[in-house]
């Protein structure tokens, strides 16, 4: 090839890779999915007609006083002129639940005709909660009170208290109950004795309006978007359809890259529409790689909820991505609100905010029932406690898997795994997890090693083992034809099935692939049996450090519709792909999760597995990211409200792939990735195949230090982080937390998506995400901060401040609020495992005002689930009025060795520099006083105190 040729091609390769984003032709835009093109079409039209097809039958309003339901029917009529009017029956469910805030309702449709489908139930998929809720969830639904009302009249003609209801179990209203009607709106007003929540439901039309303490947060359906496309026959079409409807692709599908769909039911969407009110911004519903604060999308894409693989997604953009969480998020300060749309189909949301003070929403899925929960509550973070109380907490991660990762597609073989160990360990960089990716594999073959390359995986994983790192590895849903894991799976029936009932073979990495179909009992059996056979024969030792890496499983397939599976696949249970297809990357996940449990066996080790698809639920057993991200500068800003959505929501172990998957990062981009990305709750390092190598210690001397210090200071957080962790999986809380979750109070915090605290530790941080930048602006809220590095204090005496602050190329934007205390570990070691017996730092940031400070410390053995049986220890310290310092423990473990050293060597206390004048510092140390040697030179920053011989296992009192 002569030279000129060879600089064209070169030139070619790196137009194709810099050039290109994602190819989005390969997606639907709204108006060429039948079903959203159909809703979107509705709406226009219902809003302009006025008219009503939906009301609830009087009669069929009763209570279902065992469950606290109230039930009905909402009757769906379609009027013709030539024959008898259409009435569908869509029978309805509502309630509030005890534990929380919340009502929730279902609508689903009553008959369905038998389509002569072998393979296919004959109603819509009602299982969703079975996946999306914690295992064991029961709903704790209160007893309601309910009154009839006329809303224009204001006279209540009828009134039923719980009371009453007890007596007539199952009370039937008599369509008496609801008479003299006059033109006026019948509504039943529903209570409860238990919290302010109401609801008025009116019977005229489907609407209801959601009450606390009798101001109106919610209506549902207020703008009559209501629609559900009742089961028809295309022949019988024609007599179905509503005058405001479009007819767009009901019965086949004409987008080029989906025209096989044979969409076997008709139409079958639902829809709805949410407006709050006094509500000015909406978030949530991840994953988008798009603004924090949701975007109005009158004359836009609507946000798409379909699990698909993006290679490049684009960014600022409404286009579906890997995972899928239909949860939507507002606060203004005084209430905030949950609406959670619970549908794993393909769901587009449109997004409306039509004055200041209102916010509205219109969810459409492709099929499946209306499943809605609203939870109400005063603080944003109470929401994301309800939605993971129902939904199940966020697992407490592994110790070492909040540690650094190093990725790459790929480590080539044993020797290249452990030279990038070696070459860490010389240049003195932690990390704790190395990874996997496809090509360890036999022909991508899953479940096999490449016998030259990985001959002995045992003996690997005991290399890693010796300094306390762990291993993932890739084992993704696609199973190459012909061998013997497929052959398995075939000859089980637990393949999926293509739409005439047969195994579906679609092309994926292998070349020619079938998917496991986790979906079914049989599948889940034997994906755990493969995990078995696999692990214990093939690696009998060291099988603790090794974990798994579930990509691809949206699920994706080269020559699939929409990169994904066809809609018309068929899964165990009899329910189509277009039903199900947002969960079955969490069955496959959580499957895999199951395994591994189940694997470690007696040691207990808590799995930790990576999935790239999820849905609500997935918090629960794995850990994602955001895919395939680009090496430059917008994908690193997009990363940072990327993160946050999907940490308000309940699934806050996330990160991005640093410094972007594909194509090379200049040395300053890379700085800047890994100083934001040390804050990611999920830290670590990936690239794509054809990218040069760019593991630390390759970089030059500069870039080097700056990223060895923020690989570093992420490990000297680690017990603070580890905290973190343990909060939400408690209650759910953010690790990365907007700045609204933390004021929902400050409106002009709303907006705000490239900054962010670290739990409720009060470090605040804003990375940078642009070339050449050595100085930022940051909005801070009234208070003090401190320099997470200097120390030095930035008072802020107003509601709001923007300061601009300076970040050269070694600096991080960090700063810790006052009222915080930081426990820290700091001296380096090799992992995380290694630093267990080291003494921590306490790093005490006073309050401006009280001079007081708190920070909560948990710890345990980091590994396995002893703490479930209270193996771990809880504690508190506080500073109170500049004057004591104190350490209350809450809960200690039977077995204190589990929790390595407890000593704390150094308390650094931050002070205002300008401010402090210190001569000598006595301390009284339970009840016995002495002057201590402390460290403070005048203009200094901060005061440190060392060797007190004090312990965090025990309480103890300084006084100052
Ligand atoms: O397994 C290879 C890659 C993986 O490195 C990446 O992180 C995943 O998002 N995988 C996707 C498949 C191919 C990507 C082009």
């Amino acid at each position: 090839m002569n030279l000129t040729l060879l600089r064209f091609l070169l030139t070619l390769t790196f137009l194709i890779q810099n050039t290109l984003g994602f190819t989005d032709y390969l997606l639907k835009k709204c108006n060429q999915s039948g079903f959203c093109q159909r809703n979107r079409f509705y709406a226009t039209n219902i809003q302009q007609t006025h008219n009503n097809y939906y009301h609830i039958e009087h009669d069929s309003i009763r209570i279902d006083t065992t469950n606290n339901e109230l039930l009905g029917n909402i009757i769906k009529t379609v009027p013709r002129d030539d024959i008898q009017d259409i009435e569908i029956i869509l029978p309805f469910k509502l309630s509030f639940q005890n534990d929380w805030e919340s009502i929730r309702f279902i609508i689903d449709e009553k008959i369905r005709p038998d389509i002569n489908n072998n393979f296919l139930k004959n109603y819509r998929y009602i299982e969703t909660s079975k996946w999306a809720f914690a295992n064991g969830t029961t709903l704790n639904n209160l007893p309601l009170n309910v009154k009839i009302v006329d809303t224009i009249i204001e006279q209540s003609f009828f009134e039923a208290g719980s009371q009453l209801f007890n007596k007539f179990v199952d009370y039937v209203f008599q369509a008496s109950d609801i008479t003299n009607d006059q033109g006026s709106n019948k509504s039943i007003k529903i209570t409860n004795d238990f919290n302010n929540v109401s609801i008025i439901l009116s019977l005229d039309s489907f609407q209801i309006n959601v009450y606390k303490s009798d101001i109106l947060l919610v209506s549902i359906n207020d703008r009559a978007l209501f629609n559900f496309e009742q089961h028809r026959s295309i022949e019988d079409n024609f007599q179905n359809v509503l005058p405001e409807e479009s007819t767009y692709n009901m019965f086949a599908d004409d987008f080029e890259y989906s025209n096989t769909d044979h969409i076997p039911f008709g139409p079958e969407s639902v829809a709805l529409d949410f407006t709050l009110h006094k509500f000015n911004s909406l978030y949530g519903i991840p994953e988008h790689a798009d603004s924090l604060r949701l975007k109005d999308t009158t004359d836009e894409e609507p946000y798409r909820l379909f699990n698909v693989d993006v290679f490049q997604y684009n960014l600022n953009s409404r286009m579906p991505m890997y995972g899928a969480i239909p949860l939507l998020l507002s606060t203004n300060g005084q209430n905030s609100i949950g609406i959670f749309w619970n549908n794993p189909a393909d769901t587009w949301v449109d997004i409306h905010y039509p004055n200041d003070e209102t916010s509205q929403s219109h969810f459409m899925s492709e099929t499946g029932i209306i499943d809605v929960f609203i939870f109400i509550s005063d603080r944003p973070n109470q929401i994301t406690n309800s939605f993971t109380q129902l939904t199940g907490r966020p697992a407490l991660p592994l110790l070492s898997s909040i540690g650094y990762h190093q990725c790459r597609w790929n480590y080539n073989d044993e020797l290249d795994v452990l030279n990038v160990q070696e070459n860490m360990d010389k240049q003195d960089i932690p990390f704790d997890f190395i990874w996997l990716d496809l090509e360890y594999t036999d022909e991508k073959k899953y479940f096999t090693w490449k016998p030259d390359s990985f001959g002995n995986p045992t003996r690997m994983l005991q290399k890693l083992n010796k300094y306390g790192r762990q291993l993932a590895i890739l084992i993704d849903p696609h199973l190459k034809t012909n061998y013997h894991i497929s052959d398995e799976v075939e000859k089980n029936e637990a393949a999926t099935l293509n739409d005439k009932g047969n195994t579906y073979i679609g092309r994926c990495w292998p070349g020619d692939s079938i998917w496991i179909d986790t979906m079914g009992e049989i599948g889940r059996k034997l994906w755990s049996a493969f995990f078995k056979d696999f692990i214990t024969i093939q690696m009998p030792k060291y099988i603790d450090n090794l974990h798994i890496w579930n990509d691809m499983n949206e699920p994706s397939i080269f020559n699939g519709p929409e990169t994904t599976a066809p809609k018309d696949l068929i899964h165990k249970d009899g329910f189509e792909e277009r039903a199900i297809h947002n969960i079955y990357g969490l069955t496959v996940h959580e499957t895999t999760y199951d395994a591994m449990k189940n694997i470690y066996g007696t040691s207990d080790k808590r799995p930790f597995i990576l999935t790239r698809s999820f849905y609500a639920g997935s918090q629960r057993t794995a850990a994602t990211w955001t895919g395939d991200n680009i090496a430059n500068w917008d994908y690193l800003k997009a990363s940072i409200p990327m993160v946050l959505s999907n940490n308000i929501v309940g699934m806050p172990f996330i990160g991005a792939d640093i410094a972007g998957f594909d194509g090379n990062p200049s040395a300053e981009l890379l700085t800047r990735w890994y100083q934001a990305g040390l804050w990611y709750p999920f830290f670590r390092a990936h690239a794509h195949i054809d990218t040069i190598r760019r593991e630390p210690y390759l970089l030059d001397t500069d870039t080097r230090n700056i990223v060895r210090d923020s690989i570093r200071l992420r490990y000297q957080l680690l017990p603070t982080l580890y905290s973190a962790f343990h909060t939400a999986s408690v209650n759910g809380n953010a690790i990365m937390k907007p700045m609204f979750f933390k004021y929902p109070e400050i409106k002009e915090f709303y907006d705000i998506d490239d900054q962010f605290y670290l739990g409720d530790y009060g470090i605040l941080v804003k990375p940078v995400t642009s070339p050449e930048t050595f100085t930022t602006e940051i909005r801070f809220p009234q208070g003090i901060f401190y320099d997470l590095d200097t120390l030095h204090a930035t008072i802020i005496d107003s509601e709001i401040k923007d300061v601009m602050v300076n970040a050269p190329i070694d600096k991080i934007p960090a700063f810790i609020e006052g009222g915080h205390v930081l426990f820290k570990r700091e001296i380096y070691r090799r992992s995380s495992k290694l630093m267990v017996n080291d003494p921590y730092t306490l790093l005490i940031a006073p309050d401006i005002l009280s001079g007081s400070a708190t920070g909560k410390l948990y710890v345990d053995d980091g590994e396995t689930f002893s703490y479930e049986s209270g193996e771990y220890l809880d504690t508190v310290v506080t500073l109170v009025n500049n004057s004591m310092l104190k350490n209350v423990v809450d809960h200690q473990p039977q077995n204190s060795e589990s929790l390595g050293n407890t000593l704390i060597d150094k308390i650094v206390i931050a002070v205002d520099k300008n401010n402090v004048n210190i001569n000598e510092i006595t301390v009284k140390v339970c009840s016995e006083t002495k002057q201590v040697n402390f460290e403070h030179q005048e203009g200094e920053t901060s005061v440190t105190i060392r060797g007190l011989g004090l312990h965090l296992d025990e309480d103890w009192e300084i006084l100052f």
